[in-house]
């Protein structure tokens, strides 16, 4: 066996690569052979890589299969919404709506059966009722959502359009369902503060979500002008990056503007910042915009945690290019059936396990385990193979209760009709034999 397959996926250390300027230099130097294109790619600036591990892993179908983005809006199209991202396709999907009398729509922000939208007459307050989803929030309309609008006095959305990429989590409530985050997003941006301790356990989780999303994840580091010493920011990029195999890790300041160069050339296409409250969003939104559009919010002083204070999800049209959008802080994230975005996220655990002797090798202490033993010559970290487990612990747990669920729906659906065939025996005086 390779004696450490996957230490290409290591972080590439050297402080001169970490410029923005280089950074960008290497990218538009086609050293990311997928150039953003919605898989896992290996920008030559930031880390080494074994080409033959990484085209394998490059070529892994997109999470769910979702049709996978462009980088950038393509501009050749010409239409008013082409820089919110509407694009050829769609335009071809959306022949029959247009057919029907109604126009094209991005969903910029919900409210309780209402949203702002932008249209191709600008924007627009709508009624969503006709899209309501009480029973299953998964389906409601979202921001990111591409929608059909009926013009009028009274602007209605009255279809959404199929969504090529989705973030999901399990919702706060007891029932077990999904809640959709932003739709349709290219890049997923993991917002972390580098002014508390960095929790690697939670941006696993976050990655999870984000490759399970179909969209790529960047992991942003951000106020790193708050660690007074610069190689700790360095040791704590490489750190997570070690735990984010196959993804951008950047550290920024948007008080001295470092990074924020390299941040730009990454965060493409639509991009979503999702993270805890105080990460520092907003403010990176605010950078990204070159505009303080968005309200940011001072920290508690003995915690560093954040006061919540951006509350709806917004979209905004970037300067360059591309939409973002803003999120509420995450107060926890749940997994939602997320196998295929922890497989993306611990990927190296994936090469490995192929090298293990037994096909079923669940790494414990079955003999000729490749896991156990980079464990062992420590070029895997237990921490990662205990992360990884408690993570597919929880997704298994929240499959079952969601199958629990629907098995329950079913047998409820069953004695409905159960019911009613032994009314309708009654009704004929119970000689139905
Ligand atoms: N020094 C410094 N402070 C920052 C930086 N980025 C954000 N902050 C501060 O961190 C605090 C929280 O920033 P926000 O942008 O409001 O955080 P958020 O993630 O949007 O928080 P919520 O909206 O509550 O989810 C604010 O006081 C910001 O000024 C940075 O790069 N350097
Ligand atoms: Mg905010
Ligand atoms: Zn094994």
């Amino acid at each position: 066996m390779d004696p450490s397959p996957f230490r290409s996926w290591r972080y590439d250390r050297r402080p001169e690569l970490f410029e923005g300027g280089e950074l960008n230099g290497r990218l538009r130097d086609g050293c990311c052979p997928q150039q953003h294109s919605g898989h896992p790619h290996f920008p030559g600036s930031r880390l080494t890589h074994n080409p033959a591990l990484s085209a394998r892993v490059a070529e892994a179908p997109s999470p769910k299969g979702f049709k996978t983005l462009s980088s950038a809006f393509p501009s050749a199209f010409p239409h008013a919404l082409t820089g919110y991202g509407w694009d050829e396709d769609r335009q071809n999907e959306f022949t029959r709506h247009r057919d029907a009398g109604l126009i094209p729509a991005r969903i910029v922000a919900v409210d309780r059966g209402q949203a702002d939208v932008i249209t191709e007459h600008g924007p627009l307050r709508a009624d969503t009722t006709a899209v309501a989803s009480p029973d299953d929030p998964a389906q409601a309309p979202c921001t990111g959502d591409w929608a059909g609008l009926r013009p009028g006095d009274q602007p209605a959305i009255v279809e959404l359009l199929p969504r090529r990429t989705a973030i999901v989590r399990s919702s706060v409530s007891r029932r077990a369902q999904g809640q959709v985050l932003a739709a349709n997003v290219d890049t997923v941006a993991i917002v972390v503060s580098l002014e508390i301790a960095v929790d690697l356990g939670r941006i696993e989780r976050q990655l999870a979500l984000a490759w399970e999303s179909g969209a790529r994840p960047v992991v942003v580091l951000t106020k790193a002008d708050q660690v007074a010493d610069p190689g700790i920011v360095e040791t704590e990029t490489a750190e997570v990056a070690d735990a984010a195999p196959g993804v951008d890790v950047i550290a920024v300041s948007a008080t001295t503007g470092e990074g924020l160069e390299a941040a730009t050339a990454v965060l493409t296409g639509t991009v979503v910042l999702i993270g805890t409250s105080g990460a520092g969003k907003s403010t990176l939104g605010n950078a990204l915009l070159g505009d303080e559009r968005l309200a940011t919010g001072a920290v508690r002083a003995q915690d560093g945690k954040g006061r919540h204070t951006t509350v709806r999800r917004e979209l905004l049209a970037l300067p360059g290019g591309g939409v973002l959008i803003d999120t509420p802080g995450l107060r926890g994230v749940g997994l939602w059936d997320a196998a295929e975005g922890l497989q993306h996220t611990f990927a190296e655990i994936q090469e490995l396990a192929q090298e293990c002797r037994f096909g079923d090798c669940v790494h414990e202490t079955e003999p000729g385990c490749a896991v156990l033993a980079a464990i062992e010559d420590g070029t895997l970290p237990r921490r990662r193979l205990d992360s990884y487990r408690k993570l597919r612990r929880e997704n298994e747990w929240i499959a079952a209760r969601t199958d629990a669920r629907l098995r329950a729906e079913r047998a409820g659906r069953w004695k409905t009709i159960a019911k009613a065939q032994r009314q309708a025996y009654k009704l004929r005086g119970g000689r139905d034999r």
